[in-house]
């Protein structure tokens, strides 16, 4: 077997097909995050805060947008970028939710859909973490269909109203703007709205009983005069949104193979030091098959990840392809995570071990991004040409 970088064991030498910079890349991103995020990530977990003050630490890493170029951007190939996300998730999700939702979701649709004003201004603040962005595209009703939103942008002539409200906002209390999805009368277009201005008001939604160390929001929008510049040009409907998701969902696709390493390692040295009648855990056959059971479906997603950021590298990669990998991956994490509570016992349910913390995680992982069931149905779209979401 080769060198690991993680104690994961790497059955298929997934580590051996990285470059030395992606594997410093990834080493620095573990030290990092052991150094500086680990120590906080229970006290931030339990009190259902986010520990800001990474943030810009994670900037002046080059973490945020970390896949995009120009604008003085890391411009990190996309395995690079991938490990990112997996090292973050290995953390926690809400850790790397904050970095997907700054990079793929703000500065992705900046990059892509926004005027040269826009892209100068916010993109360096972005990128270091001096400034802080989220995502509104969900309303209370109906997640999963977008394109049933209800709130609208109109042209008033010398600025626009925007009214409605948004649900389930990552980064909303923290964040300076805002790309809002609103309705107008050209289709669905997105703002760039400053979280300023008056009528907007923004709500933390607490008691979640999962990514509790994820700042997430309710955007409520009461007739808020928005200026003309706001309107990212280049959108051109809701596929502009989903082209954003496309981004988001394939870091995410890395990210839980993080989460699910980190909960078996627990487990397996959990085992390994856990005496019962009279043997280690770790030498009896049904827990010797959980282990290997697991280690399979780890080291699959490993693989089908890395031939899908093969793809995107060449810029083939189709959204049913991130589909596919979303829905994988997160499955595979989720049922991990789960065995590996088990294999815990009782000590299992416990916050000094992180495998609770990221099984609870990986249930709002499961729905965001899109639901398992709609990339599900996305694949089964994708397979028979028939669309069954309606
Ligand atoms: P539909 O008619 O299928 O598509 C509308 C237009 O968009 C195109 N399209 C895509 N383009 C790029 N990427 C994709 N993934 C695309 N999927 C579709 C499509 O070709 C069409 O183009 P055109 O030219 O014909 O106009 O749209 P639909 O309304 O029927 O919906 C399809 C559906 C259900 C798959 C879509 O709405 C969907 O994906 N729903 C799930 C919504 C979702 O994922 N929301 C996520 C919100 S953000 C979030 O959760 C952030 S969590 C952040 C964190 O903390 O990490
Ligand atoms: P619904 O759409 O109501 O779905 C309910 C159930 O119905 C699910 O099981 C779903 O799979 C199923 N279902 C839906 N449609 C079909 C169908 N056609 N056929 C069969 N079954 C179906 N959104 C943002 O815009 N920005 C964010 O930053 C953001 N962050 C989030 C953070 C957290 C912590 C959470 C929990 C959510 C976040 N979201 C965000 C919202 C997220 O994207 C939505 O929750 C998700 O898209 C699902 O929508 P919903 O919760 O309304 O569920």
């Amino acid at each position: 077997m080769s060198r690991f970088i993680s104690p994961f064991p790497d059955f298929a030498e997934i580590d051996s097909l990285f470059t030395p910079e992606q594997m410093q890349i990834q080493s620095a991103v573990r030290q990092f995050i052991q150094r500086e995020i680990e120590p906080l990530i229970i006290n931030a977990y339990r009190t259902e805060d986010f520990p800001v003050s990474i943030l810009p630490k994670m900037g002046a890493m080059g973490l945020m947008g970390s896949f995009l170029t120009g604008y003085g951007l890391p411009g990190m190939d996309i395995v690079s970028y991938g490990l990112v996300m997996k090292e973050l998730e290995r953390c926690d999700s809400g850790v790397r939710s904050a970095v997907s939702v700054q990079g793929a979701l703000v500065m992705f649709p900046l990059h892509e859909f926004g005027s040269e004003e826009q892209k100068t201004h916010w993109l360096p603040r972005l990128a270091k973490g001096e400034s802080i962005g989220c995502f509104a595209l969900s309303e209370s009703e109906g997640g999963s269909d977008p394109s049933a939103m209800k709130t609208t942008v109109v042209d008033k002539g010398d600025h626009y109203l925007l009214t409605g409200s948004k649900m389930w906002i990552t980064n909303g209390n923290i964040s300076e703007i805002a790309v809002v999805w609103a309705k107008t009368v050209n289709g669905i277009r997105g703002f760039l709205v400053p979280l300023k201005l008056p009528g907007i008001n923004v709500v933390k939604m607490q008691n979640k009983l999962s990514l509790r160390a994820s700042i997430t929001s309710e955007l409520i929008f009461d007739q808020v005069r928005i200026p003309k510049s706001s309107l990212l040009p280049k959108t051109e409907g809701l596929k502009s949104a989903l082209q954003c998701l496309n981004q988001a969902r394939f870091g995410i696709s890395w990210g839980v193979i993080g989460a699910a390493e980190a909960c078996f390692v627990e487990a397996l040295n959990f085992t390994k030091n856990r005496i019962l009648f009279n043997k280690t855990l770790s030498s009896f056959q049904l827990v010797q098959r959980k282990l290997a059971i697991m280690a399979t479906k780890i080291t699959q997603s490993q693989l089908l990840i890395y031939r899908l950021s093969q793809i995107k590298e060449q810029k083939k990669l189709q959204p049913a392809q991130v589909s596919l990998a979303k829905q994988v991956c997160v499955e595979m994490a989720l049922e991990v995570a789960r065995t590996c509570r088990d294999i815990l016992g009782a000590n299992g349910i416990m916050d000094e071990y992180k495998t609770m913390r990221h099984l609870c995680n990986l249930e709002t992982v499961y729905t965001y991004e899109g639901t398992n069931d709609i990339h599900l149905l996305i694949l089964g779209q994708e397979i028979t040409g028939t669309p069954a979401f309606f």
